[in-house]
């Protein structure tokens, strides 16, 4: 895992690093209420599961050889900024991406992830997702029961959402 803030050049294809070549600490992740582990043994992420009461789970291939056509569709738009009404969890097996979330001062954070990094993103919290230029991530998604995380994407009407609102109380951003 690394990182970084979004160089916000456009023009470039989001798959890029768009690497600003300044750093964000792992703190100031967990501010935004990003919560980051790098778990080798699945048992650990058992026991996480377990602890934040996750029963059931999948595993997701996001690439042109598993997708065919519709790849290039689905990563814009994972792309697309958006909230989930509960956290979303994602367990790295695979190959390589980002996930951007949204600072305190609404800039973006470039979270860089590989194989057996597992990322907690808080209810609430703007974010997208992409694959990078290798174009190949496999990665587990954690469900609860029910699932809410729906994408909700930004907008007048999910500034309102009463879990945004949540979000930005608890974090005081
Ligand atoms: C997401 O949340 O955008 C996804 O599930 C994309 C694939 S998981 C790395
Ligand atoms: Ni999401």
């Amino acid at each position: 895992m690394r990182a970084y803030w979004y160089d916000n050049v456009e023009g470039v294809d989001q798959r890029e690093l768009h690497d600003s070549g300044r750093e964000v600490a792992k703190k100031y992740l967990a501010k935004l209420g990003v919560l980051y582990y790098r778990f080798a043994d699945v048992a650990d992420v058992d026991k996480l599961a377990a602890e934040r009461t996750y029963k059931n789970r999948d595993i997701i291939t996001v690439s042109p050889e598993k997708m065919g056509d519709v790849y290039e569709e689905k990563v814009k738009m994972f792309f697309n900024e958006h909230l989930h009404e509960d956290e979303e969890i994602r367990y790295i097996r695979d190959g390589t991406g980002f996930f951007d979330v949204r600072s305190e001062g609404d800039e973006w954070v470039r979270i860089q992830l590989e194989k057996d990094d597992l990322i907690i993103l808080p209810a609430g919290i703007y974010h997208r997702f992409t694959t990078d230029s290798n174009n190949y991530i496999q990665a587990m998604r954690l469900f609860k029961e029910e699932p809410k995380w729906t994408p909700l994407n930004r907008g007048p009407v999910v500034d309102e959402n009463p879990y945004r609102k949540e979000y930005l109380q608890t974090r005081g951003v």
